[in-house]
């Protein structure tokens, strides 16, 4: 089943908790600090797969978790990284933000990664909490949560030539004589009920991809027959090929249908106007009137664009056609973009951090605060020169000691107890 929109619930694993342990050994009355780091969680990427062509995946199962870290445990030993999920999605599928609908991501390549949502970091265990003020750390880092968010994933096709026109002239035919497709052919309306592509070799290492886009009729960008449901896929191709039905087997005049599918285009959006166009006349092996073809070919001339004379059936023109589309490719860039808009985030101005004097007790908050607890080994003399250096450089000594802080108290550094005993500076 054919399916381009779908909504899905996305949450990476979290992070596994530092350890807090002391190793114990024989004969060794106090041992020193010695919990492992948390393992990472996993992250859920979107993946590339040529071989797909629908969301359709997507649309039974919508919840994705990653797996997550491990903790950390005692003698050191780390947890292990929780598994990413990947889950392969066709070329040319848009990640959209549910609110705005701006485009987060585009993943048009075969193999190209997109990590949707990364999994938290683990934490850091009491083995690098030990400092000489602090011989036996009573703290571990607990793991990060996972980032977890709903987005829509939108299937635009990727596809060089689009296929468009009324209900019954030929299209899925056409595609089907030209390239590797095996779509449904019948006479009636709407047979094709959904996109279909195909490749089409020119010839050795020359080829292209066509997509047949159903379902257009007027009043289609109002919602009439498939509706607007496939003008999306018209987008990203870089050229139409406009097939009309020149044997006016359904008392239709070709020219009529030309100019109404147009405005249905042009309807769905303006920038359609822009995407070069050909004209195929199909069905010349039925009767076709002189007066109609001298028409068409007068209309193909004010367009400026090439006419194609072909039949589905006795298959004439259709070579004609295909090194046609081809040599017109060549002069069209090769640019698949959409008609969408980039996502803009909004971004929140949060304070870097923030301290604070509260029951006696004093704080400092923020992310800049968690960043340099993580960043910082206690261990390492160099880094705690580092860790001491920041909190004077960023004003953070100077605060706290407009707020009263003495020698000896106790600062909350995020979630990190510690002395205020600042020593003295290099
Ligand atoms: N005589 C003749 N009949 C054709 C030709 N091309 C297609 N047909 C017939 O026209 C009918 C419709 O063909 P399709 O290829 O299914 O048309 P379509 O444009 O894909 O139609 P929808 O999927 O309904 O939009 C079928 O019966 C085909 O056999 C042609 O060149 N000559
Ligand atoms: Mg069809």
């Amino acid at each position: 089943m054919f399916i381009d929109l779908v909504k899905i619930y996305v949450k990476a694993g979290r992070g596994g908790d530092g350890s807090t342990s002391f190793r114990r050994e024989k004969y060794v009355p106090a041992g020193g600090p010695d919990g492992g780091d948390g393992g990472d969680g996993g992250s859920i990427i979107l993946k590339g797969d040529s071989s797909l062509h629908t969301l359709m995946d997507y649309r039974y199962h919508s919840i994705y978790k990653a797996e997550s870290g491990e903790n950390g445990r005692g003698r050191k030993q780390f947890g292990k990284r929780g598994q990413d999920l990947i889950l392969p999605v066709p070329l040319g599928t848009l990640v959209k933000d549910p609110e705005t609908q701006g485009v987060i991501a585009d993943i048009c390549e075969a193999g190209a990664e997109y990590v949707l949502a990364k999994g938290g970091l683990g934490g850091k265990g009491n083995v690098h909490y030990k400092s000489s003020i602090r011989q036996a750390p009573r703290f571990a880092q607990p793991g990060q949560n996972g980032e977890e968010k709903t987005v829509y994933l939108e299937l635009k096709m990727i596809a060089d030539v689009g296929l468009v026109g009324y209900p019954n002239v030929g299209k899925s035919t056409l595609l089907s004589i030209m390239s590797n497709a095996k779509p449904k052919i019948a006479n009636y309306h709407f047979t094709t009920l959904s996109p279909n592509l195909g490749v089409v070799q020119v010839e050795e290492g020359k080829s292209f991809v066509i997509a047949d886009i159903p379902g257009l009729i007027e009043g289609a960008s109002e919602g009439v027959g498939l509706g607007l449901e496939f003008l999306r896929h018209i987008e990203r191709t870089r050229l139409i090929a406009h097939v009309l039905d020149i044997s006016e087997s359904e008392g239709r005049n070709p020219i009529e249908d030309y100019h109404r599918i147009n405005a249905e285009l042009e309807q769905y959006h303006l920038k359609m106007k822009n995407k070069p166009q050909v004209l195929v006349a199909n069905k010349t092996d039925l009767n076709v009137s002189d007066e109609l073809l001298k028409d068409v070919e007068e209309l193909a001339k004010t367009l400026n664009v090439p006419l194609f004379r072909v039949s589905g059936v006795t298959r004439e023109g259709i070579q004609s056609l295909i090194y046609g589309l081809w040599n017109t490719l060549e002069s069209v860039e090769k640019d698949y973009s959409t008609y969408d808009e980039d996502y803009v985030p909004i971004i929140e101005e949060l304070p870097e951090f923030v301290v604070t004097k509260e029951d006696g007790y004093f704080s400092i908050q923020g992310p800049f605060a968690e960043n340099l607890l993580y960043k910082t080994n206690f261990e390492d003399y160099e880094s705690r020169i580092y860790f001491q250096n920041m909190l004077y450089k960023k004003g953070i000594v100077a605060q706290l000691e407009s707020l009263g802080i003495k020698q000896g108290d106790t600062v909350l550094f995020a979630d990190y107890e510690m002395e205020f005993s600042p020593e003295e500076e290099e």
